[in-house]
């Protein structure tokens, strides 16, 4: 018998989430056996979700794809024969090449998001090589890219607020996130704060876990977040609630503001929000009394027709109240801006940014129908994604991808909605079997990722899959003759202040390391101002408006500029939801929100985490499932124009009337009639940052009889 060999490593969690664990990672004979949470980490503090804990299983599940695949049946049915890295390689080559030959490299559209977080195979990892190639850009804006926007034109492009300073904040609102589901350690600094004597409040249509939890649970009807942050505006001003010395130094466009909030009262507030008067007056004085105050955003606020001005609203109320000035005061929103990294590096330039056609993901059932009033899409390749799920226009997408005439590429670990219309299928690599390095936009600590054991079968990291797609498409670009530590060294600026101290060889030796900013017990980045706007102060009127609509470069393979330049008004206004508002045509408002046993669409194919969550549930008030003859746990027909949906009902009253709450990430199967949530969701984009509108949807709910 031979003896077992365990090793303990450090490493990290890769999901596209804000706590980036740091992971403490036992091999045994060459394969992970266990997880678990880095107990001297800071954030992680010894805890892991119930996403990761099993992570084992997911690594060697049997479904996992192992080798690359060709299809032998017809699209979407997943027939599919194992074939060789090199035939795989031979014919993505050849049919690329002849389609730039036939119709040009714009009509190759490459479609990726974060489904790894790493710096290096995450977000850009296939930039340098689609930019060199010339093909169209990919406009990655279905996560916050309204928020973003939002954030850049009041408070610029901060880390602001370290979430460890919450301990510190006596007033927290919770608005539009369920931190307990989606942002599980940062809990305990909220927890802290609320033993401490802190008052914690949730905005949020669903009395989620974390609204449990909060002292005061605020029920808003989706879409409307918008005209409750400019009531608050009103009351705080007309009340004389404002730090006037603060508003004077440290922020433009207050003048204009306090006419433009003259007519938002609680009372005009209430009629579109659903909230008493009486509550938005009693928010906005508790919230300008007490100090240092806190906002937590999620992303559902900017989606919705007037989000993204709803997030402006938002972000601009601690300057009103100078909550910047103290520590555990302002907002967090996402502190990815402390990271110091090197994104025109990994973009890489395009040869033809001024013109190249830019094409939404948010957009691709229009774009693969070829009405994006663009030249046509030939061949499309997905990576870190899985659009057939989590895009909305789901009908249409899936009419796309069905094209005979599409050569598509998914390089996957999992045969996903998406992978079942590839043309070619190729296997790729998890966390721990690749090294990398993570930023966080949930917390200040870079986090090493090594790898730990071999991949299994042919299964390669993101970065090898484009060092070989550059070699067959002959991309010639010494960036792709690096190897991974090499190309980590290239991929920060290790000469930031932020990073002083701070060396891969010690990051591989002590698994994280938090970037070189104050102590949290003391961090107030923003008591004398010195916002990275263009006026370095607040910019309640914004100066950015007059550009227009804009999407940061990092989202767009690193093209600048605006690609519609849409209008924006200097200050932040309220629109009615388009759909669900006075002309909807279908009665309730659906919200799609993250599901608390899934990772976007990760793990909707695991055992566990599929019995954690439970079938594809519609949640829905008492009220209105009487009013439609629907009893709990029943079936029932979710449906708009656009499509239709199967679900188990779920009669619940921590669902406020008129709103249905579907969660996201399970896959399509029969039982729910080949779709997911987003069948029911529009491809509109909300007003900023082409953010998506998942929370500005109507539908009907009707009972399946099952005689
Ligand atoms: N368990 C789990 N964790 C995750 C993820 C996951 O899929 N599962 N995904 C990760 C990712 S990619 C992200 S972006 C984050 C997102 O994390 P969150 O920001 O928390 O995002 P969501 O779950 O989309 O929405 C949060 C809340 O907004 C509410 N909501 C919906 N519409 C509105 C509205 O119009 N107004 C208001 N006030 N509230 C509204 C929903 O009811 C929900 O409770 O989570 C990350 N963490
Ligand atoms: N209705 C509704 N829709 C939503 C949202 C919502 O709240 N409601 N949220 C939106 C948000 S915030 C987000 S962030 C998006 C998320 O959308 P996606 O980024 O598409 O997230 P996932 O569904 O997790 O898909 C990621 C895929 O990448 C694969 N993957 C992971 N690691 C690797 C790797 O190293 N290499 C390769 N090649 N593949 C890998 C995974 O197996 C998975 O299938 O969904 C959006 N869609
Ligand atoms: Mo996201």
């Amino acid at each position: 018998m031979t003896a077992t060999e365990s090793q303990q490593f450090l490493g990290a969690c890769p999901h596209d989430c804000p706590d980036t664990c740091s992971m403490v990672v036992t091999v045994t004979d060459g394969k992970v056996e266990k997880v678990r949470g880095n107990p001297d980490h800071p954030f992680t503090r010894g805890g892991l979700c119930v996403k990761v804990t099993d992570f084992p299983n997911h690594l060697y599940s049997p479904d996992r794809l192992l080798h690359p695949l060709r299809r032998i049946g017809s699209k979407g049915l997943g027939r599919f024969e194992e074939i060789t890295w090199d035939e795989a390689l031979d014919e993505i080559g050849t049919r690329l090449r002849s389609i730039i030959d036939e119709h040009g490299p714009e009509a190759i559209l490459p479609y990726s998001y974060l489904g790894n977080m790493g710096i290096l195979n995450g977000l850009t990892v296939g930039d340098r090589f689609f930019n060199g190639l010339g093909t169209a850009v990919s406009e990655r804006t279905f996560c916050d890219g309204g928020g973003i926007t939002a954030y850049i034109m009041t408070v610029g492009p901060t880390a602001a607020v370290d979430p460890e300073s919450l301990v510190h904040s006596r007033y927290i609102i919770i608005w539009a996130c369920n931190v307990l589901s989606n942002n599980l350690h940062l809990w305990p600094f909220i927890e802290e704060a609320q033993r401490n004597g802190a008052k914690v409040v949730c905005i949020d249509p669903v009395r989620h876990r974390t609204a449990e939890k909060a002292d005061w649970h605020i029920p808003i009807r989706p879409g409307t977040d918008g005209a409750l942050a400019l009531a608050m505006m009103h009351v705080i001003i007309t009340e004389d609630l404002v730090d006037v010395d603060y508003v004077a130094n440290h922020t433009v466009g207050y003048d204009d503001l306090v006419a433009h909030v003259a007519d938002c009262t609680p009372e005009w507030a209430e009629t579109e929000t659903g909230v008493p008067a009486d509550d938005i007056r009693t928010l906005a004085r508790e919230y300008a009394a007490a100090s240092p105050s806190l906002i937590r955003v999620g992303v559902a606020l900017e989606r919705s027709t007037s989000g993204g001005n709803a997030a402006r609203a938002v972000f601009s109320l601690p300057s009103l109240t100078g909550a910047w000035r103290e520590v555990g005061g302002g907002v967090l929103q996402m502190p990815i801006w402390a990271f110091p990294v090197n994104w025109d590096e990994l973009h890489g330039p395009h040869p033809n940014a001024e013109s190249v056609q830019i094409i939404n993901q948010w957009r691709l059932g229009d774009a693969l129908a070829g009405e994006h009033g663009g030249q046509e899409i030939k061949s499309l390749f997905v990576y870190n994604s899985n659009p057939a799920v989590v895009a909305g226009d789901q009908d249409r997408l899936r009419r796309g991808l069905a094209r005979e005439d599409l050569f598509t590429v998914v390089s996957e670990h999992f045969m996903t909605d998406t992978a079942r219309y590839a043309d070619i299928v190729l296997p790729s690599a998890m966390a721990t079997e690749h090294t990398d390095l993570m930023f966080s936009w949930g917390h200040l600590y870079l986090t090493h990722a090594p790898k730990m054991v071999e991949p299994p079968g042919d299964c390669v990291p993101n970065t090898e899959l484009f060092r070989r797609l550059a070699k067959v498409m002959g991309v010639d670009d010494p960036w792709f003759e690096l190897t991974d530590d090499e190309q980590l060294e290239r991929a920060l600026d290790w000469t930031a202040p932020q990073m002083e101290g701070i060396t891969l060889e010690r990051l591989r030796t002590d698994g994280y390391a938090r970037l070189n900013l104050p102590d949290a017990d003391v961090y107030r980045p923003h008591a004398e101002g010195g916002f990275p706007t263009p006026s370095g102060k607040v910019e309640l009127a914004a100066s950015m408006a007059a550009g227009g609509n804009f999407v940061a470069p990092l989202f767009r393979q690193g093209i600048p500029g605006n690609q519609d330049g849409g209008k924006v008004a200097a200050l932040p206004t309220y629109k009615q939801p388009a759909e669900t508002g006075e002309a909807a045509e279908f009665p309730l408002s659906l919200i799609s929100p993250k599901a608390h046993a899934f990772m976007n669409s990760q793990y909707g194919n695991m055992d566990k985490q599929l019995g954690q969550q439970g079938p594809q549930a519609c949640r829905m008030h008492p009220s209105d499932a009487e009013a439609r003859g629907i009893t709990d746990r029943s079936q029932v027909r979710v449906f708009n124009a656009r499509s239709e949906i199967r679900a188990m009902a779920r009669v619940t009253d921590s669902v406020m009337p008129g709103v249905v709450s579907m969660p996201m990430g399970h896959w399509s199967s029969p039982e729910y009639g080949e779709a997911t949530v987003n069948a029911l969701n529009s491809d509109r984009y909300a007003d900023l940052g082409r953010a998506p509108t998942f929370s500005d949807t109507a539908v009907e709910v009707e009972p399946i009889s099952t005689e």
